[in-house]
């Protein structure tokens, strides 16, 4: 045995992760169901390091050091299920067992659960940056024991990208928290791609502009503090044309956006933990609105839109500048529902996360990098048990700021037609988080009335009933 770590599953995300362990000096052994794409991986890039190809699984296990590292990078849910029963009689106690997969953190701790009746350590880990950054430094949320990161850590942190000399992979936490954070970071992924669409959408309509302008604008925006990984695609896939028809591309992709389901898994989990992650939500939503092609065009026959545009032009400027800080406004609200979310999963399952770590693990390799991210780790630094971000000074700075133009974005939005689910709703949960009185507390009088579901009161401890349907009294429930 001479391998260092396996991997199986060698489809795009498998052969590169591979590739990656291999170019940093790692003996990798690997294996994929049919046997070739492991003979092209070893065929097309055997140069860029040392790889022991196996075609059984049994001979892949063999391949291994011990306690034997084996990556599983297959299709998420049944095919994970099938490697793990394959895994489990060839390996020996102590062993690790790592899922890089887009797994759900409920099947990780299940597994968990099953593979320690093995004696198996098992590590759901999250890996972020696609393809790409699976060859060049991905951003890596492994979850597990501490045995396992003990083995784990020094490996991933090779080949994690690295910002400021810092690799972009830390421990989680046990069990699915490594997933966990991996589904929280692709749903904020949502978010913040719904902010620029929504940003982009009102340019294009406020200003009249051409998406090689919109591309200009969103090009100087990552000059600033919005500089991100997904603001600087935004002006490469803006200023694109189409070859076929000479189009601006964006003006020939059909408006119907898919969703792989990780959204959908943080919406879900989301609701059963009682964060509101409006913006994600909306996000998710947004997406799932613009496929329901049908009902959009029974709503357009009967509802026809006016296409007033130019409406923001007289002041240009100081629109595109107030759409700037929405942007940056709802991605504060964004963000900050994403880490209450991880703080709530963190403290539902006992799991530890360290949020600001989180914000330096996602600076690099991953899709939602941004500097911002570096505020995010400043904030926790400063205090690990902020109770949103939103109260960390730098954000009451940078929010104070824009909250001006963001409540004119909002509006003139409206006025226009124009849709900014994610923009509104951002809005409005700031609204409501900092709002002194809420109308809920009407709600639980509804609900006393209705149901006697009973209220508590500003003034006195204990919970009440009122009779409503006679005297109107008042009873200690
Ligand atoms: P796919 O998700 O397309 O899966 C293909 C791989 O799964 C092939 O190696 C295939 O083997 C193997 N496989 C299947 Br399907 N069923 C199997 C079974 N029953 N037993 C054994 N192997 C089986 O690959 P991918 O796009 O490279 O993604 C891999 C994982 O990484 C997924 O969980 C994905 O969600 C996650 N991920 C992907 C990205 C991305 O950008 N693509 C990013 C982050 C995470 P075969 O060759 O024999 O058919």
């Amino acid at each position: 045995a001479t391998a260092d770590i396996g991997v199986t599953g060698l489809a795009v995300m498998g052969r590169n992760l591979a590739r990656n362990l291999a170019r940093h000096g790692h003996t990798v052994a690997v294996h994929n169901r049919s046997p070739e794409k492991t003979h092209s991986l070893v065929t097309d890039h055997g140069y860029e390091g040392t790889f022991v190809a196996s075609e059984s699984m049994a001979d892949f296990v063999q391949s291994l050091k011990r306690p034997r590292a084996v990556i599983i990078m297959v299709k998420a849910g049944k095919a994970t299920d099938a490697v793990i029963d394959e895994l489990i009689p060839l390996l020996e106690e102590g062993d690790i067992v790592v899922d890089c997969g887009n797994a759900h953190f409920a099947d990780t701790r299940r597994r968990e659960e099953a593979l320690k009746e093995h004696g198996l350590h098992f590590s759901g880990t999250g890996v972020s940056g696609g393809e790409e950054g699976a060859l060049n430094g991905p951003s890596i949320m492994p979850g597990g024991s501490e045995h396992s990161y003990e083995k784990l850590g020094p490996i991933f942190e090779s080949i994690a990208a690295n910002v400021d000399g810092t690799p972009c992979c830390f421990h989680v936490g046990p069990d699915g928290a490594g997933h966990f954070v991996k589904m929280v970071h692709n749903g904020i992924e949502y978010a913040d791609m719904q902010l620029i669409a929504e940003a982009y959408d009102l340019l294009r309509s406020g200003l009249d502009a051409t998406p090689a302008q919109i591309a200009d604008i969103f090009r100087e925006w990552n000059r600033g503090s919005l500089e991100s990984f997904l603001i600087e695609i935004t002006a490469d896939v803006l200023s694109h044309v189409d070859g076929r028809t000479g189009r601006p591309f964006v003006d020939i992709v059909l408006d119907q956006a898919e969703q792989k389901g990780t959204g959908r898994w943080t919406v879900q989990t989301a609701l059963d933990l009682g964060v509101p992650i409006t913006g994600i939500a909306e996000a998710t939503f947004a997406r799932s609105l613009s496929g329901h092609a049908e009902q959009r065009e029974a709503a357009r026959e009967v509802f026809p839109t006016t296409n007033e545009l130019a409406w923001a032009a007289d002041d240009r400027e100081g629109f595109i500048e107030d759409v700037r800080k929405a942007l940056y406004a709802s991605k504060v609200v964004a963000y900050a529902q994403g880490y209450d979310m991880i703080k709530a999963g963190s403290d539902e399952y006992g799991w530890d996360i360290d949020r600001g770590a989180t914000a330096t693990i996602w600076r690099g390799g991953c899709i939602i990098r941004a500097r911002f991210l570096d505020r995010i780790r400043e904030a926790y630094d400063e205090n690990p048990e902020l109770p949103t971000l939103l109260a960390s000074p730098y954000f009451v700075k940078a929010v104070s700021d824009g909250v001006d133009s963001w409540r004119r974005v909002v509006g003139d939005s409206a006025r226009a037609g124009v849709p900014t689910p994610a923009f509104s709703s951002s809005l409005a949960y700031f609204d409501g988080l900092r709002r002194r009185r809420l109308p809920a507390a009407l709600i639980q009088g509804l609900r006393d009335n209705f149901g006697a579901h009973t209220y508590l009161r500003t003034d006195t401890e204990g919970a009440f009933h009122t009779l409503w349907g006679s005297d109107k009294t008042e009873h200690k429930a």
